[in-house]
């Protein structure tokens, strides 16, 4: 069997999570899902980031201890997966104590090879990031990442040898630009290569807040070196490799554009420096608020349990999933997520699904038992299924979630048509056999397309999918096959799944 290995990113644990926190992780859970029903060997790995500077002075503001935030921190951010149906397979925190374990033997390893060696530091240091530059990368004095202030920092430190491996990763990405997703992106990283990959300090003495050095105690490891090393921690390097070597390498690290050095010309250092294979890196756009960035650095920012509050979890899932396109920033706005579930999840989906059991049950008393005879029109609607399917598929597999929504819904608005053209209201109760073809067609349609829809609402999914009597474990390979749809089953009509919202 296939494996299929996804990672989000670990969230800092200095405060709540918002809609851009929480797109990361809704479009992780979306692509397992769709892996999971198409049959692959699937982890899910997310968690938290609870080390460093940051952490430890947002700790003290509040006169806690940091352990004590990330404990706090850490028990909302499961309630909010929880809440919004992520199935994670794994949750890391990077206090745990086998990945510091593993950290330290990572710096151990990497230290003896002679790849971590002791220098004097001076950066520029972003506190809310934990990002480090010098005054070429500075825009006007600012964090070139959120344009926020910088504080100079001298101290002896430990570096690591990114420069080493320069050539190496420029080679690999060459051959392989697929490795840094999508195009944008990789365009982004070729061009920052050659100034950006100066060997970089990976220890801090001014606090103490983070993995103990192994072979020098009066320093903590850097807070990004010890949590991107989660993703191969969490599955096992370096002491249970039968674990790690089922999963690794990651088939995509799903994060946003914020952190796409460290995912690559960092990570992708540290790897090589360990010799081990270079897994993928899929970096999503921005949600915006009021033209800029959503962070929590601005304090501009909504917050999920709000919306869920207010509109109900697929109603989000679907609005934030088939939005946001690969490549581009989009501006957050409630009008447009109630649009959007008025427009297509109500009117479409929920409309069709009760108006055909309606009629199924008015027409047919609930069963479609009738000798059911394809014409023109049902042959040319399973054809367009057909396109639809695989425009899905080939989409899904690309991760560009809208456009694979796009299909789903693309088709769905061709039912309707087909219903209006077959008029299964005017052949009703006199030629039953005609009216029960028309109503098996459009059942079966509607079954096929919840489930490719499950990956996105998988609530409302498996509401349609138990309303057509199939509700089982979802394997998209066989179940997206037309004609599944059982013909000796009593079909009753219920509530919509959906109420318009104002
Ligand atoms: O960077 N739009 O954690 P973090 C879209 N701990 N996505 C957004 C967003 C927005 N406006 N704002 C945040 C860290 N995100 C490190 C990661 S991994 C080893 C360490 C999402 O809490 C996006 O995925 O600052 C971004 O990369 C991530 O949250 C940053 O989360």
């Amino acid at each position: 069997m296939a494996k299929f290995y996804l990672t989000t990113p670990l969230y800092y644990v200095n405060s709540k999570l918002h809609v851009g926190h929480t797109y990361t992780t809704l479009f992780s859970d979306a692509v397992i899902r769709y892996k999971k029903a198409m049959g692959f060997d699937t982890f899910f790995l997310t968690g938290s980031d609870e080390h460093g500077q940051k952490i430890f002075e947002a700790a003290r503001e509040k006169n806690i201890t940091p352990q004590q935030l990330a404990d706090e921190n850490v028990s909302y951010f499961k309630e909010l997966w929880k809440l919004l149906n992520v199935k994670y397979d794994k949750f890391i925190r990077t206090t745990d104590e086998y990945h510091e374990k593993r950290v330290r033997d990572v710096l151990q390893k990497l230290y003896n090879k002679g790849d971590i060696y002791k220098g004097k530091y001076e950066a520029y240091h972003c506190i809310p990031c934990e990002s480090f530059w010098n005054e070429k990368q500075l825009t006007d004095g600012k964090c070139p990442t959120c344009g926020g202030e910088v504080k100079w920092e001298e101290q002896e430190n430990y570096f690591f040898k990114i420069s080493k491996y320069k050539d190496i990763i420029r080679e690999k990405l060459k051959s392989d630009p697929n490795l840094i997703r999508p195009r944008i992106r990789y365009n982004e990283i070729m061009g920052k290569l050659d100034d950006s990959m100066d060997d970089k300090s990976i220890s801090r003495s001014h606090f103490d807040w983070g993995v103990r050095l192994p072979f020098d105690d009066s320093q903590v490891c850097y807070v990004w070196f010890d949590a991107i090393l989660n993703y191969i921690t969490a599955i096992g390097y370096s002491d249970d490799m039968e674990m790690f070597n089922r999963y690794w390498p990651a088939d995509i690290h799903v994060i946003g554009k914020d952190i796409l050095w460290f995912h690559t010309l960092f990570w992708f250092s540290i790897l090589e420096a360990l010799d081990i294979p270079l897994p993928t890196v899929y970096a999503h756009g921005y949600w915006l608020l009021k033209g800029g960035k959503m962070s929590k650095r601005s304090g501009v920012v909504v917050d999920p349990f709000e919306l869920v509050d207010k509109y109900g979890i697929d109603p989000l899932r679907f609005f934030l999933l088939s939005e946001l396109s690969e490549g581009s920033d989009t501006e957050f706005s409630e009008e447009r997520l109630v649009g959007k579930f008025n427009t297509e999840l109500v009117n479409i989906v929920s409309n069709t699904l009760h108006r055909t059991l309606t009629m199924v049950e008015k027409y047919l008393d609930g069963s479609l038992d009738y000798i059911i005879e394809n014409t023109d029109m049902e042959d040319k609607l399973i054809a367009e299924y057909e396109k639809r399917r695989e425009e899905y598929i080939r989409n899904f597999d690309n991760f560009k979630l809208p456009q694979a929504i796009d299909a789903v819904m693309d088709f769905l608005r061709y039912i309707n048509g087909y219903i209006n053209d077959a008029a299964p209201f005017k052949s009703g109760k006199d030629d039953k056999n005609r009216t029960a073809a028309i109503l098996y067609t459009v059942l079966e349609a509607v079954r096929n397309v919840s489930l490719m829809l499950y990956p996105i609402i998988p609530d409302t999914a498996n509401k349609i999918l138990e309303r057509l009597n199939c509700k089982n474990k979802i394997d998209l390979k066989k179940d997206l096959e037309w004609g599944r749809l059982d013909k000796k089953s009593i079909y009753k009509k219920d509530e919509p799944i959906f109420m318009r919202l104002k």
